[in-house]
């Protein structure tokens, strides 16, 4: 089964911001049930491009957003403490976005993850900062699996993140990607892959069809979540199609069904 974490409540987007800004509780709802409707499987809330009011708008996202739906939340920030009062917050066992090898994160995270029941999404980061090669994200990837093992996590938990780059910035970020979750996911058996897709084409213009793409050829190599719009039906429909086509998909009924619904279309 992919899982689909709905990247919506974020409020990097402009409405999504000024609905925060102005404490407008239909907005955020409306968008929570049409992301649920469309096929989320987690609600990502990001609550951090307000500087200084990240704490009071993930309390208040927070609120709204479990009063519009019961699907697990992602908990997405870079601050552990921000994490840390998000996860007392939630109603059910959430997703925790994220942990990663920098050591003014990862040592507090580990702290507080201790014992805690959720998922963790694992981001291929140290301190020398973005990975630059297949070799980079495989060693980070095992050296948190093992780290995140050691404190009980069962790999069905995590939630390996290689960190898309664009591909206007290196014509090898496509293939370190393939290359990289083709390794985690055979040689750390057990363990997911996700990540957020629209990474791969910042700076091209016709984003969407190269996200589209890239989603297929990721899943091919195992990729088995993405950080994603579901509200975008192309993108909906490819990852269907593509897990219907890997023979994760029994008699193609779910693909039938969704083809029946309108949601496939030629
Ligand atoms: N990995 C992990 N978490 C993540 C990311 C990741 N969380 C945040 C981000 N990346 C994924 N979430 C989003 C949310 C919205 C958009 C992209 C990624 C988005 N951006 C528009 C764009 O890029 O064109 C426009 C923004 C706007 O309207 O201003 O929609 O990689 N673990």
């Amino acid at each position: 089964m992919f899982t689909v974490i709905g990247e919506r409540i974020n409020t990097t987007l402009k409405k999504v911001k000024s609905a925060t800004e102005n404490r407008d509780e239909a907005y955020i709802k409306n968008d929570v049930i049409t992301q649920e409707k469309s096929g989320a499987t987690y609600i990502d809330v990001n609550a951090g491009a307000r500087i200084g009011h990240e704490e009071e708008d993930m309390r208040w996202l927070l609120s709204v957003v479990q009063s519009a739906t019961t699907l697990p939340l992602c908990l997405d920030s870079p601050d552990p403490a921000i994490l840390e009062m998000a996860y007392s917050l939630v109603e059910r066992p959430p997703m925790i976005n994220s942990i990663s090898l920098e050591k003014d994160r990862f040592e507090p995270m580990m702290q507080f993850l201790k014992g805690k029941n959720c998922r963790i999404i694992a981001l291929c980061m140290d301190d020398s900062g973005m990975p630059k090669s297949v070799d980079d994200i495989f060693c980070r990837a095992k050296a948190l699996v093992e780290e995140l093992e050691k404190i009980g996590f069962k790999r069905n938990d995590i939630f390996i993140d290689p960190l898309i780059q664009p591909m206007s910035v290196d014509a090898a970020n496509g293939t370190m990607v393939f290359k990289a979750v083709e390794k985690i996911m055979t040689e750390l058996q057990g363990v997911h892959t996700t990540g957020g897709l629209s990474n791969i084409s910042y700076g091209l213009p016709q984003r969407k069809v190269i996200n589209r793409i890239f989603l297929a050829m990721l899943m091919a190599k195992g990729f088995d979540s993405a950080i994603l719009d579901p509200l975008d039906s192309a993108i909906m429909a490819v990852l269907k199609t593509a897990d219907m086509l890997q023979g994760e998909d029994a008699f193609c009924m779910n693909y039938l069904k969704a083809v029946r619904a309108g949601s496939i279309v030629a």
